[in-house]
């Protein structure tokens, strides 16, 4: 159903503030769910999709370098201070390999996969790794969910305002609020959830881009 792709790796990068803010990285989740994870997915005795049981997780609190917006402190409960007390380090090389060394475990072709990444995550992830001369094999595949999420419920209409954020999709899904938002770990659950509910019709025609395709979103 997806073509080539063996492994996706769910990603959510939570930051201090959005675009316009030129933000930095506070925290980075990666979650790798093989591919058959997605064919065949378990189900309770109620008949509720379970999140896959085999994942891989990388997860990480970073120092952004700079002081986080109140509107960005204030939905992930992460501030200067508690990640400074915490002594983390700033998003380096050595978190670098990390990631790489992760996306390395798994089987290829490996996709990466963020709700709204083509607008957020995946150029915000780009500025920090051009920023410490790094960069992911121009050949790495990606895929915005949320863009997924919209084609799936109405391919006509390009966009209805908040109808398929993170929360609203897995309240739809699961008629209930997701347990952590704006964790990095816990969007990326929920987003699992979601995705696995739906991955046969999600991953009919996706449209992949190239990690190449990602432009930074600032330099
Ligand atoms: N963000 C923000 N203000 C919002 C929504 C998001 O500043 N109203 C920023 C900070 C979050 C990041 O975007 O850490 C990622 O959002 P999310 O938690 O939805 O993944
Ligand atoms: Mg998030």
């Amino acid at each position: 159903m997806s073509g080539e792709v063996k492994t996706f790796v769910f990603l959510d990068l939570e930051a201090t503030g959005l675009n316009q803010d030129l933000p930095k990285i506070t925290e980075i989740c990666l979650i790798a769910v093989h591919v058959s994870s997605m064919e065949n997915p378990v189900t309770n005795e109620s008949g509720e999709v379970q999140l896959p049981r085999v994942m891989d997780k990388l997860c990480f609190c970073v120092d952004p370098g700079k002081p986080l917006t109140e509107g960005a402190s204030r939905i992930t409960g992460l501030s200067n201070e508690n990640i400074n007390h915490s002594e983390k380090p700033k998003f380096d090389t050595n978190l670098i390999h990390a990631i790489n060394q992760f996306v390395d475990r798994q089987a290829k072709p490996v996709c990466l996969v963020a709700h709204n990444g083509f607008f957020y995550d995946f150029p915000l992830l780009k500025t920090e790794l051009l920023q410490q001369n790094e960069d992911f094999p121009g050949t790495m595949l990606c895929l915005d969910s949320l863009e997924a999420f919209r084609n799936l419920d109405d391919p006509t209409s390009k966009y209805v305002k908040g109808r398929h954020t993170l929360t609203e999709i897995y309240k739809r899904s699961f008629g209930k609020e997701p347990d952590y938002p704006h964790f990095a770990e816990g969007d990326v659950l929920a987003l699992i959830a979601c995705f696995v509910c739906q991955a046969r019709q999600l991953l009919d025609e996706p449209r992949y881009k190239t990690w190449e395709q990602i432009r930074p979103m600032y330099t």
